[in-house]
């Protein structure tokens, strides 16, 4: 059972991680009107990752006997100035979110509330690729210089990426997971 500050604040994170996905798809119809396939492909991929960790913390919560409170979602940016300066913001939100997943885990600490942390330790660990996946495609924007020809070569390599995680929640993440 966890308190009822933890469970607004794991409540806040889930609809935090929801507005991640409105941001990293306003950022793939961005790029796919920008003739970038591969770049839109990846932040797709990446709207799915997002509603995956909300959906992590609504099934958390209702394990814990908690209904999940689903509440406004803000209106994301729609334009950027270059796919560089894109994923610069990827970047800089990514890094927001590691520090209200910190948080989550002080309340965590504060609490005594060992459960919490363990499931809280995922998103730690899962901080990290996200921070890194954006330093890595900034790293190689900056490679491009501005050639428009690099710049579609690094848009093919991104199309490539795929969806790893579940994306049908409507049984339930575990079964969502056991189809993954
Ligand atoms: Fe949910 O990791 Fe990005 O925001």
């Amino acid at each position: 059972m966890v308190t009822k500050k933890m469970a607004d604040a794991i409540n806040e994170q889930m609809i935090r991680e929801i507005y991640s996905a409105y941001l990293y798809m306003s950022m793939s119809a961005f790029s796919s009107d920008m003739g970038l396939k591969g770049f839109a492909n990846w932040l797709m991929v990446q709207y799915h990752e997002e509603m995956y960790h909300g959906m992590k913390m609504y099934e958390y919560l209702q394990s814990q006997g908690v209904a999940p409170r689903i509440k406004k979602i803000d209106e994301p940016p729609a334009e950027w100035s270059t796919p560089l300066d894109m994923f610069q913001e990827v970047l800089k939100h990514e890094r927001k979110v590691t520090a209200w997943i910190n948080e989550l885990m002080d309340i965590a600490h504060e609490e005594k509330d060992y459960a919490s942390q363990i499931f809280i330790q995922w998103y730690v660990t899962e901080q990290i690729e996200e921070e890194e996946n954006a330093n890595d495609i900034i790293s190689r924007i900056e490679l491009t210089k501005e050639s428009p020809q690099a710049l579609m070569m690094l848009d093919k390599e991104l199309e490539a990426r795929i969806v790893k995680i579940p994306i049908d929640f409507s049984k339930g993440l575990s079964a969502a997971e056991s189809q993954n």
